[in-house]
Protein backbone atom coordinates (compact mmCIF):
# COMPACT_ATOMS: atom_id res chain seq x y z
CA UNK A 1 0.00 0.00 0.00
CA UNK A 2 1.03 3.43 -0.77
CA UNK A 3 1.01 5.70 2.20
CA UNK A 4 1.38 9.57 2.68
CA UNK A 5 2.83 11.03 5.88
CA UNK A 6 3.53 14.27 8.13
CA UNK A 7 6.17 14.86 9.66
CA UNK A 8 6.54 18.07 12.07
CA UNK A 9 9.79 18.70 14.70
CA UNK A 10 10.07 22.56 17.10
CA UNK A 11 12.51 21.22 19.61
CA UNK A 12 15.89 19.86 19.55
CA UNK A 13 17.70 19.71 16.51
CA UNK A 14 14.50 19.29 14.14
CA UNK A 15 16.20 19.01 10.96
CA UNK A 16 18.72 16.17 12.53
CA UNK A 17 15.73 14.40 14.33
CA UNK A 18 13.46 14.63 10.81
CA UNK A 19 16.29 12.72 8.78
CA UNK A 20 16.84 10.06 11.38
CA UNK A 21 13.07 9.63 11.37
CA UNK A 22 13.41 8.78 7.79
CA UNK A 23 16.59 6.82 8.22
CA UNK A 24 14.57 4.59 11.28
CA UNK A 25 11.43 4.50 9.12
CA UNK A 26 13.46 2.81 5.84
CA UNK A 27 14.65 0.66 8.19
CA UNK A 28 11.87 -0.82 9.65
CA UNK A 29 10.24 -4.12 8.59
CA UNK A 30 7.24 -3.44 6.73
CA UNK A 31 8.06 0.17 5.62
CA UNK A 32 10.18 1.36 2.63
CA UNK A 33 10.45 5.11 2.38
CA UNK A 34 9.71 6.03 -1.39
CA UNK A 35 10.37 9.62 -1.47
CA UNK A 36 10.26 12.54 1.05
CA UNK A 37 10.09 16.28 0.64
CA UNK A 38 12.42 19.26 1.49
CA UNK A 39 11.88 20.77 4.95
CA UNK A 40 9.93 23.91 5.32
CA UNK A 41 10.13 26.08 8.71
CA UNK A 42 7.14 27.31 8.96
CA UNK A 43 5.22 29.60 11.73
CA UNK A 44 3.52 27.72 14.88
CA UNK A 45 -0.26 27.17 14.68
CA UNK A 46 -1.97 27.22 18.43
CA UNK A 47 -0.03 28.37 21.31
CA UNK A 48 2.78 30.17 21.59
CA UNK A 49 5.94 28.25 20.74
CA UNK A 50 8.95 28.01 18.09
CA UNK A 51 8.89 27.33 14.34
CA UNK A 52 8.83 24.31 13.10
CA UNK A 53 10.37 22.36 10.45
CA UNK A 54 7.70 20.09 8.53
CA UNK A 55 7.60 17.83 5.77
CA UNK A 56 5.70 14.77 3.88
CA UNK A 57 7.09 11.38 2.83
CA UNK A 58 5.58 8.52 0.64
CA UNK A 59 5.85 5.36 1.95
CA UNK A 60 5.38 1.39 1.15
CA UNK A 61 4.10 -0.40 3.48
CA UNK A 62 2.80 -3.99 4.07
CA UNK A 63 1.92 -3.20 7.26
CA UNK A 64 -2.35 -2.18 8.14
CA UNK A 65 -3.16 1.07 9.45
CA UNK A 66 -3.13 0.04 12.95
CA UNK A 67 0.44 -1.40 12.97
CA UNK A 68 1.48 1.62 11.18
CA UNK A 69 -0.07 3.89 13.77
CA UNK A 70 1.57 2.22 16.46
CA UNK A 71 4.89 2.16 14.39
CA UNK A 72 5.42 5.72 13.67
CA UNK A 73 4.12 5.88 18.01
CA UNK A 74 7.11 4.23 18.87
CA UNK A 75 9.22 6.37 16.44
CA UNK A 76 7.77 9.23 17.99
CA UNK A 77 8.38 7.98 21.94
CA UNK A 78 12.64 6.87 20.78
CA UNK A 79 12.72 10.80 19.73
CA UNK A 80 11.79 11.68 23.13
CA UNK A 81 7.80 12.61 22.60
CA UNK A 82 6.39 13.62 25.52
CA UNK A 83 2.72 13.78 25.16
CA UNK A 84 1.41 16.81 26.90
CA UNK A 85 0.32 20.39 25.87
CA UNK A 86 -2.33 19.73 22.72
CA UNK A 87 -0.90 21.13 20.17
CA UNK A 88 2.03 22.01 22.06
CA UNK A 89 6.21 21.70 21.27
CA UNK A 90 7.73 18.49 20.58
CA UNK A 91 10.32 16.80 19.30
CA UNK A 92 8.58 14.84 16.74
CA UNK A 93 5.24 14.54 15.51
CA UNK A 94 4.05 11.54 13.06
CA UNK A 95 0.32 11.92 11.21
CA UNK A 96 -1.33 9.48 8.54
CA UNK A 97 -2.42 11.66 6.14
CA UNK A 98 -3.49 8.94 3.04
CA UNK A 99 -3.45 5.47 3.48
CA UNK A 100 -4.23 4.46 -0.08
CA UNK A 101 -7.23 5.65 -1.23
CA UNK A 102 -8.55 4.61 2.45
CA UNK A 103 -11.40 6.26 4.45
CA UNK A 104 -11.27 4.84 7.89
CA UNK A 105 -12.95 6.59 11.02
CA UNK A 106 -12.17 4.78 14.89
CA UNK A 107 -11.64 6.74 18.20
CA UNK A 108 -7.93 6.08 17.42
CA UNK A 109 -6.97 6.58 14.25
CA UNK A 110 -8.87 8.98 11.78
CA UNK A 111 -7.58 8.46 7.95
CA UNK A 112 -7.08 10.84 5.76
CA UNK A 113 -5.93 13.25 8.41
CA UNK A 114 -8.90 15.29 9.96
CA UNK A 115 -6.96 18.55 9.78
CA UNK A 116 -4.90 17.99 6.85
CA UNK A 117 -6.67 20.42 4.23
CA UNK A 118 -6.68 23.57 6.37
CA UNK A 119 -2.51 23.11 7.21
CA UNK A 120 -0.59 24.58 4.54
CA UNK A 121 2.67 23.21 6.99
CA UNK A 122 1.28 19.86 5.01
CA UNK A 123 -0.16 19.96 1.88
CA UNK A 124 2.79 22.20 1.05
CA UNK A 125 5.62 19.54 1.48
CA UNK A 126 2.80 16.95 0.28
CA UNK A 127 2.17 18.84 -3.09
CA UNK A 128 5.91 19.12 -4.12
CA UNK A 129 6.15 14.68 -3.45
CA UNK A 130 2.60 14.00 -4.20
CA UNK A 131 0.43 16.64 -5.85
CA UNK A 132 -2.02 14.08 -8.11
CA UNK A 133 -2.60 12.48 -5.09
CA UNK A 134 -6.92 12.61 -4.62
CA UNK A 135 -8.29 12.63 -1.54
CA UNK A 136 -10.57 10.13 -1.09
CA UNK A 137 -12.87 12.25 1.22
CA UNK A 138 -13.24 15.76 -0.83
CA UNK A 139 -12.29 13.70 -4.21
CA UNK A 140 -9.43 16.97 -4.94
CA UNK A 141 -6.08 16.55 -5.82
CA UNK A 142 -3.39 17.51 -3.37
CA UNK A 143 -2.36 20.12 -5.99
CA UNK A 144 -6.07 21.83 -5.67
CA UNK A 145 -6.35 21.68 -2.28
CA UNK A 146 -3.07 23.79 -1.98
CA UNK A 147 -4.76 26.73 -3.89
CA UNK A 148 -7.66 26.41 -2.61
CA UNK A 149 -6.35 26.00 1.54
N1 LIG B 1 -4.75 9.85 15.50
C1 LIG B 1 -5.95 9.85 14.87
N2 LIG B 1 -5.80 9.92 13.55
C2 LIG B 1 -4.46 9.97 13.32
C3 LIG B 1 -3.69 10.04 12.12
N3 LIG B 1 -4.27 10.10 10.91
N4 LIG B 1 -2.34 10.06 12.25
C4 LIG B 1 -4.61 9.78 16.96
C5 LIG B 1 -1.76 10.01 13.47
N5 LIG B 1 -2.44 9.95 14.65
C6 LIG B 1 -3.77 9.93 14.56
O1 LIG B 1 -1.96 12.40 18.37
C7 LIG B 1 -2.98 12.01 19.19
C8 LIG B 1 -3.61 10.77 18.68
O2 LIG B 1 -4.25 11.02 17.47
C9 LIG B 1 -2.68 9.64 18.30
O3 LIG B 1 -2.22 8.91 19.40
C10 LIG B 1 -3.58 8.79 17.42
O4 LIG B 1 -4.27 7.80 18.17
P1 LIG B 1 -0.89 13.40 18.87
O5 LIG B 1 0.17 13.42 17.81
O6 LIG B 1 -0.53 13.12 20.26
O7 LIG B 1 -1.74 14.72 18.93
P2 LIG B 1 -1.33 16.13 18.45
O8 LIG B 1 -0.42 15.98 17.29
O9 LIG B 1 -0.91 16.95 19.60
O10 LIG B 1 -2.73 16.66 18.05
P3 LIG B 1 -3.29 16.80 16.66
O11 LIG B 1 -4.66 17.30 16.83
O12 LIG B 1 -3.03 15.59 15.83
O13 LIG B 1 -2.43 17.95 16.17
P4 LIG B 1 -1.71 18.01 14.83
O14 LIG B 1 -2.74 18.15 13.79
O15 LIG B 1 -0.69 16.97 14.71
O16 LIG B 1 -1.06 19.41 15.09
N6 LIG B 1 2.27 24.16 13.61
C11 LIG B 1 3.19 23.99 12.61
N7 LIG B 1 3.67 25.04 11.93
N8 LIG B 1 3.59 22.73 12.26
C12 LIG B 1 3.12 21.60 12.88
O17 LIG B 1 3.53 20.48 12.54
N9 LIG B 1 1.59 20.69 14.55
C13 LIG B 1 0.67 20.83 15.47
C14 LIG B 1 -0.01 19.63 15.96
C15 LIG B 1 0.25 22.17 15.91
N10 LIG B 1 0.86 23.27 15.23
C16 LIG B 1 1.77 23.09 14.25
C17 LIG B 1 2.15 21.75 13.92
MG1 LIG C 1 -0.03 14.21 15.70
Amino acid sequence: MKVAIALGSNLGDSEAILNETIAQLDRTEGIEVVSHSSWYDTAPIGPPQPNYLNGCAILGVTLSPAELLRTLLEVEKQFGRIRNIRWGPRTLDLDIIFYDNLILQTPTLEIPHPRFRERSFVLIPLAEIAPDWIDPVTGKQVSQLVVSG
